[in-house]
């Protein structure tokens, strides 16, 4: 049976074995290869069949007839359709310049060619504004590269050795299933485990101990925890005098917190910080594996630089099942800068839009000039940005051309005035490069094309060609693109890119700094220590909006969505006087939205969750948790804040 690999937005990326009858998928399964996946797969890309073949795929390109957002169109060629996308860039470039014409690309849960082929070529040499991705991760990666650099993190197999496991801000039983077995087979040969999270997640209730921080405060936790290491004398002096520095400037940024402080701020008591540190600091090997809970708000930044020095403090390195366990995507053996003869050239700086501001941006709130031609591919920010009410007025725009490349109708190709259609993994040859595994997968197409779908290489190029850019640059053919960025041998099927055991920091990598030290305080950064900020807000409830077993983002959410609920702790229920199941009002000055309640005593009090990825048609009145998310930007490289949406809720009565 064909075998390919899943390239959707989750760290496990599996293999599949895929069955298929007269061109059709009929199932699809786990496949030997990865070591990290086999055996099983997640529920929901097992049903993926319901995506490839199902009625919300798109097969032909499409027009808008209808007003936009309405979802009404006609079928189109892809001769009209291109020549009407190509009209539109080159009107936008002759009367307001290349910078009015605005790709929005993202491509995460596509493969390396989908994510970093013939696309971000042709935008740079039109000289569009360069939308920058800084929705998932670039707070997290920013701040690891400022203490590690390029070190690679520790692999999730050397966990069985552990003695202590400490999960931070992560919820692999969803988001990382595999993950979980390789917790519960060290918890078996005696690990501990501690889980940070606002929620009793699975791997929390299992855990020996849950910190159920504070939304937004791990910077403080982390802090408190290192200032409290540093009064017991736990610091491992010789580690840090040989492999680190500005130890004195992160003591500094740790000495207001004292447990009793960090206690307030966080809602973790006090003894709990200080059992946590010294238990970190003394049981030998320990694991660190940080999610991106702690990313998405106000406070990101620090607190990931506060989390990711602990490992460094306390000299938790240099053995089998001790280190930091972030993303493990810069593992493989690719370059993509050296297939690509434009990467050579210099270009011109091009006006540069934070993702996170797509809102106000297409609303004209921002400075520069305004948006004429929207170019969305691999992307679906009507559900998934901040600030849901100004993206949807900005795509309502007259004066504004959108054009979105996608699989199936999703609430953002609804407001487009040309569809493309996107092929699904299960049609391409690229490359899936596992973020929680040290493993890069070969795709292969495994069914003919559905529709008339094509790839993004292909729709780049046929842009490209139409402009007369030189054909030698978009050549969109995916074996010689993959032969000129891989670095080594060819891949074919799975390849473990770095055996397990082989990526002990310190020991057998190190940080990549000039010094290959570990850089705890960066004198060039703009904000050189981690800091605390608080929310004030006249609304009492946080509103986490985090990812569920049932879509990855929002993929698959056409034919398997999260309950459209709100999750509230029974005390904030009854003060309100909610009951399970009632309809409920969740507003702030955002927006207001109508959802059904549950009762969840596995959240903290004051902490409410509606699940990620949830499509508008799922909800009454179109908007979702993403209508109450403000643009707020992170303390580092201006990441997203999901989790500082601040609510009230009201029973509708
Ligand atoms: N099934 C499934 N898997 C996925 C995804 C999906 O949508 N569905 N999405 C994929 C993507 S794009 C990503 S980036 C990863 C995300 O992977 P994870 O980071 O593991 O998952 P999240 O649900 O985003 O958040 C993890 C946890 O952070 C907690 N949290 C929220 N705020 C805070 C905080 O301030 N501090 C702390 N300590 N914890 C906090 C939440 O309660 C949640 O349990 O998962 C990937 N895997
Ligand atoms: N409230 C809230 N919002 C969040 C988050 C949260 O925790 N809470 N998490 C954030 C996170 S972690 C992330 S990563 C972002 C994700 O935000 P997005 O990437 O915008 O969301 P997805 O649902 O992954 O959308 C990807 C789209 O690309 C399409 N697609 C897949 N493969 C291809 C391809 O090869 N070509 C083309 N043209 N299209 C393709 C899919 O059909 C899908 O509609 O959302 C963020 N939004
Ligand atoms: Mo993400």
């Amino acid at each position: 049976m064909p075998i390919t690999a899943c390239p959707l937005d989750c760290p496990d990326s599996c293999s599949l074995d895929v069955t298929v009858v007269d061109g059709r998928i009929t199932k699809v399964d786990a496949a030997p290869g990865n070591p990290l996946t086999e055996g099983y797969i997640c529920q929901k890309v097992k049903r993926h069949a319901e995506r490839v073949h199902g009625p919300a795929r798109i097969l032909t390109p499409l027009v808008r007839i209808g007003a936009k957002g309405t979802g009404s169109f006609r079928v189109a060629t892809w001769d009209e359709a291109l020549d009407r996308v190509v009209d539109s860039l080159q009107a936008a470039i002759a009367s307001e310049g290349p910078a009015s014409v605005v790709p929005y690309l993202y491509n995460s849960s596509g493969g390396v060619l989908a994510a970093s082929g013939l696309g971000p070529r042709l935008w740079r040499r039109m000289g569009a504004s360069r939308v920058l991705e800084t929705i998932c991760a670039t707070t997290a990666g920013t701040a690891y590269r400022q203490i590690y650099g390029a070190m690679l993190p520790a692999d999730p197999f050397d966990m069985e050795h552990a003695r202590l496991i400490v999960v931070w801000g992560a919820n692999p039983t969803v988001a990382n299933i595999h993950f979980a077995p390789l917790v519960q087979r060290a918890q078996k040969a005696g690990a501990r485990v501690i889980v940070v999270d606002p929620r009793r997640t699975a791997m929390a209730a299992r855990a020996d101990r849950h910190l159920a921080v504070r939304p937004g405060t791990d910077v403080v936790l982390a802090l408190a925890m290192a200032r409290h290491l540093d009064r017991q004398g736990l610091l491992a002096h010789d580690f840090l005098a040989v492999h680190a520095t500005g130890l004195d400037e992160y003591l500094a940024a740790a000495a207001p917190w004292t447990l009793e402080r960090a206690a307030d701020i966080t809602g973790v008591p006090a003894p709990d910080i200080a059992a946590t540190a010294e238990e970190y600091a003394t049981t030998t090997p320990a694991f660190l594996r940080t999610g991106w809970g702690q990313e998405r708000n106000r406070n990101g930044g620090s607190a990931c630089l506060a989390i990711y020095a602990l490992p460094v403090l306390t000299g938790q390195f240099g053995q089998l099942g001790a280190g930091l366990m972030t993303s493990l995507s810069k593992g493989a053996p690719l370059s993509v800068t050296r297939g690509d003869p434009d990467a050579r050239l210099d270009w011109p700086a091009r006006r540069e839009v934070n993702m996170n501001l797509l809102g106000p941006f297409l609303c004209g709130e921002l400075e520069g000039p305004p948006a004429r031609v929207l170019f969305v591919q691999g992307a679906n920010p009507v559900a998934m940005n901040p600030d849901q009410v100004r993206v949807r007025r900005g795509l309502a725009r007259d004066d504004l051309f959108t054009v979105v490349h996608e699989q199936v109708m999703t609430d953002t190709a609804r407001f487009a005035d040309v569809v493309l259609p996107a092929t699904t993994h299960f049609e391409v040859d690229d490359l899936a490069v596992s973020y929680g595994s040290y493993v890069t997968h070969r795709m292969r197409p495994v069914i003919p094309r559905v529709g008339e779908s094509r790839t993004n290489d292909e729709v780049s190029a046929a842009i490209a060609q139409r402009l007369g850019y030189p054909a030698e640059v978009f050549d969109a053919d995916p074996e010689r693109m993959i032969a000129a960025m891989t670095v080594d041998e060819p891949i074919e099927g799975a390849r473990l890119v770095r055996a397990a055991g082989s990526t002990v920091g310190f020991r057998d990598v190190f940080p990549t700094h000039a010094d290959g030290k570990a850089h705890l305080h960066d004198p060039t950064s703009n904000r050189p220590v981690p800091t605390y900020a608080g929310l004030d807000s006249a609304y009492p409830l946080t509103l986490l909006s985090p990812a569920t077993h049932r879509t990855i983002n929002s993929m698959l959410g056409e034919f398997n969505s999260a309950p459209a609920v709100i999750s509230m702790h029974p005390d904030d229920a009854a003060a309100r006087s909610v009951v399970d199941g009632e309809r409920v009002r969740v507003w702030n000055d955002l927006a207001s939205i109508v959802l059904p309640a549950q009762i969840d005593r596995d959240l903290r009090p004051g902490v409410c969750v509606v699940p990620k990825g949830l499509w508008s048609s799922q909800v009454e009145g179109e908007l979702t948790a993403n209508a109450l998310v403000p643009t707020t930007l992170s303390d580092l490289a201006d990441g997203a804040c999901f989790n500082d949406a601040r609510v009230e809720v009201a029973a509708l009565g």
